[in-house]
């Protein structure tokens, strides 16, 4: 059983203006496409590895063959990051989260504008490639960040996803070139809370 790309679930140019068509485009099909290409290479005659969900591989990347683990943790983390991604952001979405979510951002960081703060910096602070995190960790809403295509999965056994942002320049460059601030500045519009506040009550 090869892995696959799961269908964008909204057009490509939904996200407009703030995410450009042709960047979401070039994003879901060719950039998430050669990360499940790859992973499916990398497994080829692994049919107990391939057997696997794509978070039991994660999870498990020590019981990995060692000269095929790097090309699973880079490329089933691609697959696993983007597959997430895709459903964070929705058009029309933004604004500010409500409920239970709203309130443990404000009571881990001050105010929603003080989370915003922190998450942009945790993007803002990743040298190179890399993810932008919320993730719940021993109970609590924690910031971080990974490097590369690493997942949340590789911040602790016990760190839970709540929102995820891209900062490689393949997620941004066609419209914000070098300027990474403003695409998370944009990016706060087009956040779907809704899908941030499932995972959170799921990872409490
Ligand atoms: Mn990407």
């Amino acid at each position: 059983m090869a892995f696959s790309v799961p269908p964008l679930p909204y057009p490509f140019d939904a996200l407009e203006p703030y995410i450009d068509a042709r960047t979401m485009e070039i994003h879901h099909d060719k950039h998430h496409g050669a990360y499940v290409t790859n992973l499916n290479k990398a497994l080829e005659g692994q049919s107990a590895l391939q057997a696997k969900s794509i978070d039991d591989l994660l999870k498990g990347l020590d019981a990995v063959p060692e000269n095929i683990r790097a090309a699973v943790r880079n490329n089933g983390g691609g697959h696993w990051n983007h597959t997430l991604f895709w459903t964070l952001m929705k058009k029309g979405a933004g604004g500010e989260p409500k409920g239970d979510l709203a309130a443990a951002i404000k009571s881990s960081f001050g105010s929603f504008a003080g989370f915003q703060e922190k998450f942009t910096a945790a993007g803002l602070g990743r040298f190179g490639s890399g993810w932008a995190w919320l993730v719940v960790k021993d109970g609590k809403l924690a910031v971080d960040s990974t490097p590369n295509q690493d997942t949340p999965y590789l911040l602790g056994a016990n760190a839970k996803v709540v929102l995820g942002l891209d900062v490689w320049e393949h997620a941004y460059y066609l419209k914000y070139q070098n300027v990474r601030g403003d695409y998370i500045k944009a990016w706060w519009n087009v956040v779907n809370w809704d899908k941030a506040a499932e995972l959170f009550a799921a990872a409490k």
